[in-house]
């Protein structure tokens, strides 16, 4: 069902300052960056490698106010590792099949994540404290 690791989500509260990190870091560059007004942040995408399902990704989030889920995240814990988001091929297959396990969907239906992807996010609390993203790509142009 899984086809990759599609990219983890990092919290932090100063993106520029993270981009500028990362890049100087690991070399990493950013390929997309957007405001996700229905996800309450601002996030940007810097590459890390490509494989047959898709690429993979380091994902920045910058919350765009405190009552979101990120700035709450950020108010309890701090920077640092917010989610893990796997590729699917067929996400809405993959919710059912997830949740007929007892896994509860915080996303019943996919949603618009980073790079027109659909996006649907699992509880942490049932899957053993890691706030878990599946991620369908866009399909690739011929
Ligand atoms: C909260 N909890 C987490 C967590 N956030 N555990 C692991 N990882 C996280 N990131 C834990 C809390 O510690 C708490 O545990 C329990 O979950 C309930 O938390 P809460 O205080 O009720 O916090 P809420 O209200 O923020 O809800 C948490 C929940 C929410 C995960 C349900 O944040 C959510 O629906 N997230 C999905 C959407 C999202 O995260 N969007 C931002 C990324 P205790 O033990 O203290 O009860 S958007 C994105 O990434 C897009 C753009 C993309 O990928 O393309």
């Amino acid at each position: 069902m899984l086809l990759r690791i599609d990219h983890v989500g990092i919290a932090c509260r100063d993106l520029e300052e993270k981009i500028a990190f990362y890049q100087a870091t690991f070399g990493v560059t950013v390929v997309s960056r957007e405001v996700n007004q229905e996800q309450g942040v601002k996030e940007a995408m810097l590459h890390v490698a490509d494989g047959e399902g898709g690429g993979s990704y380091i994902q920045l989030l910058e919350p765009l106010g405190p009552d979101t889920p990120v700035g709450r995240f950020l108010a309890r814990r701090g920077e640092g590792l917010h989610h893990v988001a796997y590729g699917v091929s067929d996400i809405e297959g993959a919710l059912a099949a997830i949740g007929g396990t007892g896994v509860r969907l915080l996303d019943e239906r996919p949603r618009h994540g980073a790079m027109g992807s659909s996006i649907a996010f699992l509880h942490p609390k049932d899957v053993g404290g890691v706030l878990t993203e599946l991620v369908e790509a866009p399909p690739r142009p011929l």
